[in-house]
């Protein structure tokens, strides 16, 4: 059975909503954080040698990054193609790839930087500019493309909401949605879906 190595509280939890969503069975194997570094213990790196969190085991495979990971659950479990559209499709899928990877690769960095900055005593003028320039692009990219729909592709949950809400969510707790009221709403919709209850009463309580 697939196994799921699950960091309190970070990303991996949106890993544990798509398993909850895609209705498999999987192992779930808690970790915690350091109290005061927040950095994850080298109980983690036996499982992989960057001791981070998402990842999965199944049959053999160590797989890490969560857009990575969100591919290969939906290839395998997600036969009926209710997250993703066909390859066939080119434009769309390519457009679905385009928004699963956008979270990791542009929003996050510039959100963790302003997450570092509310923890440093003396911050730097220069990162929290370009962080806070690069959450107004970013999170008014992501509110133009949502527009009135409920899911970051339309009117249906795809694979690339699982990382956008993760981004979206991390940018409401650092108290950057106010100016977003239709993220706001896209973050407690999402958290509103039976299978991210379930994940949280899984994984978090
Ligand atoms: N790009 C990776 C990031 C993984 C990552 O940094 N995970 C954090 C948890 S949210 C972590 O494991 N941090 C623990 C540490 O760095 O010690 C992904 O998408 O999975």
């Amino acid at each position: 059975m697939l196994t799921i190595h699950h960091l309190r509280i970070g990303r991996s939890i949106f890993t544990v909503w798509l398993l909850e969503e895609l209705g498999i069975e999987y192992n779930l194997k808690e970790y915690l954080r350091h109290p005061e570094t927040m950095r994850a213990g080298d109980d983690l790196k036996v499982i992989h040698p960057l001791g981070k969190s998402p990842v999965i085991e199944d049959e053999g495979l160590v797989l890490t990054e969560s857009g990575a990971i969100t591919g290969y659950l939906l290839e395998k479990f997600d036969t009926d193609m209710k997250f993703a559209p066909a390859r066939s499709d080119l434009k769309a899928w390519a457009t679905y790839s385009q928004w699963l990877h956008y979270s990791e690769g542009s929003v996050f960095a510039p959100l963790l930087i302003n997450m570092l900055l509310l923890r440093d005593p003396s911050p730097s003028a220069i990162l929290s500019g370009f962080s806070q320039a690069e959450i107004g692009l970013h999170l008014g990219h992501i509110a133009n493309q949502l527009g009135d729909n409920d899911y970051i592709l339309g009117d249906k949950i795809s694979g690339a909401d699982f990382g956008i809400c993760y981004a979206v969510a991390m940018a409401q707790r650092l108290g950057q949605l106010e100016n977003y009221p239709t993220l706001n709403a896209y973050v407690e919709r999402n958290k509103a879906r039976p299978a991210f209850k379930a994940a949280v009463e899984r994984a978090v309580e």
